[in-house]
């Protein structure tokens, strides 16, 4: 299928000089972007996507020309979704760490700045070049194979978001070892639970964390809890980032710093298959188990290199930040391997955007002159909520492109962020992807696709994707809303899940025959633009991070006193959704502050504090069909106190519950 937008739109975007155009709430690039983009029409776009969809192997075989093989593909995919069987670029050989220092270095690059790392603290900055970075991956490579790291173990990184952690991912790559970072806010018990699941052999991490007021997050001592049950670690290596006092293991701890004074400045980067696995990262799914989604070399590396060029139309000098925690896939693919393959100056931000106040992203952005601007909308609207004087007071005039990602923004942040950030100057795109997809597949082009607040607009190229009904079926044209799934391949397509390939294609493949199934609802407009309208399965986006409300569920229910819990989402002004729990307690045990707190620690513990709820209502009884599921649709109108619009009940085993669940009443 291939979108044409009508003539009206195409006349509209040659308006002429003026910058930004509106038109019934579309938003036009500006005429400066038509000539020196990457993709400087929509014109352009659809002739690609065209080409693209046609002749898909013609198409990504000259995509994947931008990265440097020790030895090229023989066939450029292999994908049969029944299977669930992806490959891409079959026996080509690679390095990642090669693709993302070496060959900048090598093509005289050297010298250019490869990270800004920006501190918690605005006093904190250290810049590295791409020569000093391949210096300390190749050092770090040779500590790591010191420890006994091999092609294929797995290496998890506990980590904030500080210099080494980038260091580490880039290390690991170069000796064909498997990182998994597991985000910062975690807790011991997640964390063990990742190590468990891919058996990490080294844990990375540091002795405490800073991030806003909190100055002593510890990483360190969260790590210990973890590694009383993880048979598979034989090493840690700790960072030393706040200095703080902290115990070491005879036997089991090295501090960076020591081991790598002394390593080896000489590492070979290690010759790898396209379809040998790069990192596992774990995202939570419908179930309590998180899932390890598996990322290998060759597709995923190609797919974030062009996506970052292309849709952040990067160019040679720019200054590019994604504010993203790299324990996420946006700050994988978006911070590390996209903007490094392409050999950019990417920023990396330990901090928070209202430390020391509300003007600190836009600091940030007037220090280093940043050119291209990707955050979530929860941040935006945090922000937006603090008025403009946090922003007038800085010079911003040297951003070009504004990105969004995690969460469907809304028509309010959205032109907020048009105007008083972007001064109406600076296209915005609102990139849709996920975990499971490696990179960006629904995104406007900046120079090219008129805009709609709200709309990620329209695919990327080589992606196609469809709207299903409840029963599988293709929804063809404009004007309608179902299911959102993709009906072919595409190079930065995850794997398997780590360990359980069956549970790959449960996920993903078995709904509906022959898609990949994403697990969101979207509607195409008019204009064939889709426009994502969140999950349809139990998943929540609290913050743009993905929290299962089986996970959730699970954490409450070890709490005591609680025989049983339902979690759902609700809207809320800042996080885009907030968590609502249903709670029912054991017979003889009344609702009270210590349980309540109790079943706040017992998240946190369980998960991390991101997860706690953010509100809890006591209940006699949950809503529960006569087979015993738990109707969340009911829970979901409850706490979006859209209680006239029920639907049927009748399928309860006991409606009376309704009324009491109505009644009862929030306790935080
Ligand atoms: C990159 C990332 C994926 C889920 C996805 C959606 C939601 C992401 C947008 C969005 C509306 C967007 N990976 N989502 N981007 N919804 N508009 N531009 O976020 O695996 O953590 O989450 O996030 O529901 O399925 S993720």
């Amino acid at each position: 299928m291939v979108y044409i937008l009508n003539a009206l739109t195409i006349k509209c975007l040659n308006k002429g000089k003026s910058i930004m155009v509106r038109d019934n709430n579309t938003y036009f690039p500006s005429s400066k972007w038509l000539e020196n983009a990457h993709v400087n029409s929509i014109d352009k776009y659809n002739e690609i996507y065209e080409e693209s969809i046609k002749d898909p192997d013609q198409f990504w075989t000259s995509v994947a020309d931008r990265i440097d093989w020790y030895k090229r593909w023989d066939k450029v995919s292999d994908v049969d979704y029944n299977k669930a069987k992806i490959s891409w670029y079959l026996n080509g050989k690679l390095n990642v760490s090669y693709n993302c220092i070496d060959r900048h270095v090598e093509s005289g690059n050297g010298d250019k700045t490869a990270i800004i790392w920006e501190g918690n603290d605005p006093s904190e900055d250290k810049k590295y070049t791409y020569s000093e970075l391949l210096i300390r991956v190749k050092k770090f490579a040779n500590v790591l194979k010191s420890l006994g790291v091999k092609k294929g173990d797995r290496v998890c990184l506990y980590m904030q978001m500080i210099p080494e952690l980038s260091i580490a991912m880039l290390a690991c790559c170069r000796i064909g070892a498997v990182h998994s970072v597991v985000f910062g806010a975690f807790s011991a018990d997640s964390l063990r639970d990742r190590i468990n699941d891919s058996s990490c052999k080294i844990l990375i991490t540091q002795d405490t964390g800073v991030r806003g007021v909190k100055n002593n997050i510890p990483m360190k001592e969260n790590a210990d809890k973890a590694l009383i049950n993880t048979p598979s670690i034989d090493s840690v290596v700790v960072v030393k980032r706040t200095g703080v006092n902290i115990e070491m293991v005879d036997g089991r701890d090295v501090w960076w710093h020591e081991e790598t004074i002394n390593a080896s400045e000489d590492c070979e980067p290690v010759e790898m298959d396209s379809e040998d696995p790069l990192f596992i990262l774990y995202t939570s799914g419908s179930t309590g188990k998180p899932k390890g989604v598996l990322h290998t070399s060759g597709g995923y590396l190609v797919y974030a290199s062009y996506t970052h060029e292309i849709i952040f139309d990067y160019k040679k000098n720019d200054v590019y930040w994604c504010t993203a925690d790299i324990g996420w896939i946006t700050g994988h693919s978006y911070i590390v391997y996209g903007p490094m393959s392409n050999g950019a100056t990417t920023i990396m931000f330990e901090g928070v955007p209202n430390y020391p106040d509300f003007g600190r992203f836009w600091d940030v952005v007037d220090k280093h002159n940043v050119n291209q601007f990707y955050t979530a909308p929860t941040a935006l609207r945090a922000l937006m909520k603090e008025g403009n004087t946090w922003v007038e007071s800085r010079n911003l005039s040297s951003l070009r492109i504004l990105g969004t990602v995690g969460e469907p923004i809304k028509e309010p942040e959205w032109k907020w962020y048009n105007k008083i950030i972007g001064k109406e100057n600076c296209p915005i795109v609102d990139t849709w992807w996920q975990t499971e997809t490696g990179g960006i597949l629904i995104s406007p082009l900046p120079a090219a696709t008129p805009t709609k607040p709200g709309s990620a607009t329209l695919p990327f190229f080589g992606i196609n994707p469809v709207l299903l009904s409840d029963e599988g079926e293709e929804i063809e044209g404009n004007n309608r809303q179902g299911l959102l799934a993709l009906n072919t391949s595409w190079p930065g397509q995850m794997r398997t899940i780590y360990g359980d390939h069956k549970r790959f294609f449960d996920t993903y493949f078995s709904q509906f025959s022959g898609y990949y199934f994403t697990g969101d609802g979207a509607k195409r407009d008019k204009d064939g633009y889709y426009w994502i309208t969140g999950r349809v399965d139990d998943v929540l986006n609290i913050s743009g991070h993905r929290i299962g409300t089986a996970e959730v569920e699970g954490a409450i229910g070890k709490a005591n006193g609680v025989a049983e819990a339902a979690v759902v989402g609700f809207p809320h002004d800042i996080k885009g959704q907030g968590i609502y729990a249903f709670v029912t307690l054991m017979t003889g045990i009344d609702s009270s502050e210590i349980i309540l707190k109790s079943i706040i620690s017992s998240v946190a513990k369980e998960i991390g504090p991101h997860a706690k709820p953010d509100k809890v209502q006591f209940a006699p009884a949950l809503p529960k069909t006569r087979s015993g599921k738990i109707m969340r649709r009911i829970l979901r109108k409850i706490a979006e106190k859209d209680v006239n619009s029920m639907g049927d009940i009748s399928t309860l085993a006991d409606p009376s519950v309704v009324e009491s669940l109505i009644k009862g009443s929030i306790q935080v």
